[in-house]
């Protein structure tokens, strides 16, 4: 019974949450979002998003190069197929995401992956039709990767509408810490520290594109917010005072984990999660005014059938989707969270910078609340800051 309660967590577990505008209490409870509200909702946004339209379209009218030419059908404007690069599109959540936004006809996925056959194969798999996507090389364990996948991207002169920060691993068995290209811990690294410089340094080129709704949507997850039972689950994520961070998580001269401890690989990954989701918010702080991209992050619901838990222990592996299914109630499929994303990527109504999507039962979205250390903007500004000199930006 107290697992049941569990499968309403999201909502029932919030806790009372600082200084945050645009995340009320009322638009994070599950019950609190009741169909009408959620309909005026969209109605609002689908206005605001209308208006954008409208403004933009007056700058094509003045635009010369072709790919930022509006198609014209029967008559009437329409956007042009948007451009969307999804990290780690080669399985579970990204791929479905990508095959989602295929089906639409609307978009053209740049799916970026670390193993080029594994991708092109994936995606052959569900269907997806040629002129839909194109696979890019991008290990995010690798920073001159993520370098040389920006100038590559870059050279295609596609614009940038969306970029879907989703690749992530798990190392929930290892004893030992492994490392990045640049000696960083492995989850921090190509979770964090990888998706951080790449946002970082597609964030100008972003903001040339005209499209109306340009977002930058990171992967966070219920299990870095402590607000709830998931994230109760030991071990639990911690940034601590982030010393292990500012040395560089090198596991030599100083600890491979953020707050300095002994190297625990589900606490990593978890650790991960919550600089995922500050990074949006500090993004946002940041960016969101001046460049009006919607910065958002996202749980989508328990996938427990996907590859990030190739490293788990098969009964692990076994027991877990019908734990997920049966007893906690969080269970979600891949189709259904590919579509979930989706939504996040394209749909009119969620257009909101600065806030953490969920879903309830009958996959309604609503702005959810993040723990105190997610929401925490101090510590925000201070992932931002260290991570910033770790990536040679600073
Ligand atoms: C660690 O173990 C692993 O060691 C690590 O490698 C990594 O995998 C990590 O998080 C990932 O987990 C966690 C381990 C210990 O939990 C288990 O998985 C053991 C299973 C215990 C089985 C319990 C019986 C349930 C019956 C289900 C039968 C089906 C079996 C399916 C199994 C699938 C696996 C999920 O964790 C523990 O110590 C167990 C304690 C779990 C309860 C934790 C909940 C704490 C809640 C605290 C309340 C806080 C309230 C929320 C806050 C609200 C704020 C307002
Ligand atoms: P998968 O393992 O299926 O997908 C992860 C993807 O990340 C894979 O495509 C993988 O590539 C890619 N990847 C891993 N390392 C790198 C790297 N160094 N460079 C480039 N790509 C890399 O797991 P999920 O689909 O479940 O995970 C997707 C996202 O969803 C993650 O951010 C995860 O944290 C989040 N999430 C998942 C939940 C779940 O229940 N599954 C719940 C909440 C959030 P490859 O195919 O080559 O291995
Ligand atoms: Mg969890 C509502 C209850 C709930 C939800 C939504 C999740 C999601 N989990 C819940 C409850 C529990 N889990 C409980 C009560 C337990 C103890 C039996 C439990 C255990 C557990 C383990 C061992 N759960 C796990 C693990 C993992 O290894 C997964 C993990 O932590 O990965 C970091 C995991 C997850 N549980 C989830 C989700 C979404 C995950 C994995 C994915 C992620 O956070 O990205």
């Amino acid at each position: 019974m107290a697992l049941q309660a569990a499968a309403f967590l999201p909502s029932s577990f919030s806790i009372h949450k600082e200084g945050k505008s645009g995340a009320s209490l009322k638009d994070s409870s599950l019950f609190g979002v009741s169909f009408s509200n959620h309909v005026k909702a969209e109605f609002r946004s689908s206005k605001r998003e209308f208006k954008c339209s409208s403004r933009n379209l007056s700058v094509h009218a003045v635009a010369t190069t072709p790919t930022f030419t509006p198609a014209t059908v029967q008559g009437k404007k329409t956007l042009r197929k948007g451009t969307v690069i999804i990290t780690g599109a080669s399985s579970g959540l990204g791929l479905a995401t990508a095959k989602s936004l295929a089906e639409t006809g609307k978009w053209h996925i740049i799916m970026a992956c670390r193993d080029f056959l594994k991708a092109e194969k994936a995606a052959k798999s569900v269907g997806m039709s040629k002129e839909n996507y194109k696979v890019m090389h991008l290990d995010l364990a690798s920073l001159d990767s993520v370098r040389q996948f920006v100038d590559n991207f870059k050279r295609t002169e596609r614009p940038l509408d969306v970029l879907v920060c989703n690749a992530a691993v798990y190392q929930p068995t290892a004893k030992e810490a492994s490392f990045t290209a640049e000696g960083f811990e492995l989850s921090v690294g190509t979770n964090h520290l990888g998706h951080f410089l790449l946002s970082r340094l597609l964030l100008d080129y972003m903001k040339q594109s005209d499209y109306p709704s340009k977002r930058l949507i990171i992967v966070g997850s219920i299990t870095g917010n402590t607000n709830t039972l998931a994230g109760n689950v030991p071990p639990k994520a911690n940034l601590g005072d982030m010393r292990g961070l500012q040395g560089g998580l090198n596991g030599l001269n100083t600890s491979s984990m953020i707050d300095g401890g002994d190297f625990d690989g589900a606490k990593a990954y978890k650790d991960s999660k919550v600089c995922n989701m500050l990074t949006m918010q500090e993004f946002h702080r940041r960016y969101h005014e001046e460049t009006g991209i919607t910065f958002a992050s996202l749980y989508p619901g328990c996938i427990a059938t996907t590859g990030l838990f190739r490293e788990h222990i098969p009964l692990f592996r076994l027991l877990f989707p019908p734990f997920q299914k049966y007893i906690t109630k969080g269970f979600v499929s891949e189709e259904e969270a590919g579509k979930r994303l989706a939504q996040v990527v394209s749909d009119p109504s969620l257009t909101k910078s600065g806030v953490y999507w969920s879903w309830n039962k009958d996959s309604a979205s609503f702005v959810n609340q993040l723990s105190q250390e997610a929401s925490d903007a101090d510590k925000a500004r201070k992932v931002w800051e260290v991570s910033e000199k770790l990536v040679g930006l600073a």
